[in-house]
């Protein structure tokens, strides 16, 4: 009897159904956590888990496992990812882990094969961290990493808190998180940066994820008319916001390496072109693989910020959104990605990821490992997001196979 086969036409076409949810122009999806377009784009996923005859369980944050039963009973192999995306997401980031674990199941499914271990594919609430912060929310608190009071309790620019939002798109679920403690955990994404592409390289076996500063900076200055008031009586808010933004990016010139930093959210009060601003509000995003660079890249930033605000008769106000230290995956789970890589004559690449994942929380309660496919022009969080199919399709059947190993053995 051959083995089980993975259904790639219809892979492709549930990513393709999948992106009409939330569709934006360019063929991107916006999909905020907890919102409407999430709501459908989960009610979806969740119709095909029960379709091909998965036990679908809900909990109290949102994260939604869809079982396949084994032989024996016990800790599942799980695979997964999550299904809300930014502003300007595209078609594959999250979405392509939780398609091909179902489509994992179907292959099963159509070959007969009951595994020893359960299976389990989920996906996991406001990975992105976009409208609610920390980001990989739902996974966090699943590993025990945020309380559920604190996850509900977080709210959007808006005031809205999640757990009111969970409750109006009816995902506020009565199961337990952490319920469910995998055997092993392993991810398929893409990559969303250039380093595949570049090296002509198919297949990452991801060595970890790089350590997370998510920090939102809020400058209070003294809004004033901008034709009558003399430079020398200036506190503008404005001003040192762009400051700061020319630092972060000096900062990373200066620190090199694998230091990264982006100020993507800055909003200016009263944002009015003849006032001068009294608030700058903007959010700072510092990364490295190394934790002790990445402290001193937020050491330099907090005294640079703080400095700024001073010499122009401003105050600042600092609030840490998302603080993760890097991720180390198992080395027997990389060790598995890059031998099935070459199983299957693929070549292959360790790397770390340069952004943050579900994997990485799943990392404190089981063995975990990630599967990289390339994306082209390392685009991501853009609508152009694009990974060729038969890279998509070399990186599902790596995951079905390691799914089979984990769950046979
Ligand atoms: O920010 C990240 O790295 C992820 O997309 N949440
Ligand atoms: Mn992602
Ligand atoms: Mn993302």
């Amino acid at each position: 009897m051959s083995g089980p086969a993975l259904d790639f036409a219809h892979l492709h076409t549930a990513v393709a159904d999948l992106a009409h949810v939330g569709a934006i122009d360019g063929g991107g999806c916006a999909r905020l956590a907890l919102t409407d377009e999430d709501k459908a784009g989960r009610d979806l996923v969740v119709s095909w888990m029960r379709a091909q005859g998965l036990t679908v369980h809900v909990d109290a944050i949102g994260n939604v496992f869809a079982m396949r039963p084994g032989r024996e009973e016990g800790p599942p192999v799980m695979t997964g990812s999550h299904i809300d995306t930014v502003r300007t997401g595209g078609r594959f980031d999250g979405n392509l882990g939780v398609l091909a674990g179902l489509e994992v199941c179907r292959a099963l499914d159509a070959a007969g094969i009951t595994t020893r271990r359960p299976l389990c594919v989920a996906f996991f609430t406001n990975e992105e961290g976009a409208r609610f912060q920390p980001d990989m929310m739902g996974s966090l608190v699943h590993a025990g990493g945020l309380t559920l009071q604190e996850a509900w309790a977080a709210t959007d620019g808006e005031g809205k808190r999640v757990g009111d939002e969970l409750k109006r798109i009816g995902y506020r679920g009565s199961m337990t998180p952490g319920t469910i403690r995998p055997h092993a955990y392993v991810e398929l994404h893409i990559e969303q940066g250039p380093v595949l592409e570049e090296a002509g390289i198919t297949i990452g076996a991801v060595t970890g994820v790089q350590g997370i500063s998510w920090t939102e900076v809020t400058v209070s200055g003294t809004s004033a008319h901008a034709g009558t008031t003399p430079m020398r009586l200036r506190h503008d808010a404005g001003y040192v916001a762009g400051l700061c933004s020319t630092f972060a990016r000096r900062l990373t010139q200066d620190m090199g390496g694998a230091q990264v930093a982006t100020v993507g959210a800055n909003e200016l009060r009263p944002n009015l072109i003849n006032v001068i601003a009294n608030r700058a509000r903007f959010t700072l995003d510092l990364r490295n693989t190394d934790e002790a660079l990445l402290k001193e890249a937020e050491r330099r930033a907090f005294a640079f910020i703080d400095d700024a605000a001073r010499a122009e008769g401003c105050t600042v106000e600092r609030r840490t959104l998302a603080r993760f230290e890097p991720v180390e995956f198992a080395p027997d789970m990389i060790d598995r990605v890059e031998h099935l890589a070459r199983a299957h004559g693929r070549s292959v690449m360790r790397l770390p990821s340069g952004a943050g994942h579900d994997a990485q929380m799943m990392a404190r309660l089981c063995p975990t490992g990630m599967i990289f496919v390339p994306s082209v022009k390392g685009l991501s969080h853009n609508v152009a997001e694009f990974t060729h199919p038969g890279d998509i399709e070399a990186g599902a059947a790596i995951l079905l196979d390691l799914m089979l190993e984990l769950a046979q053995s």
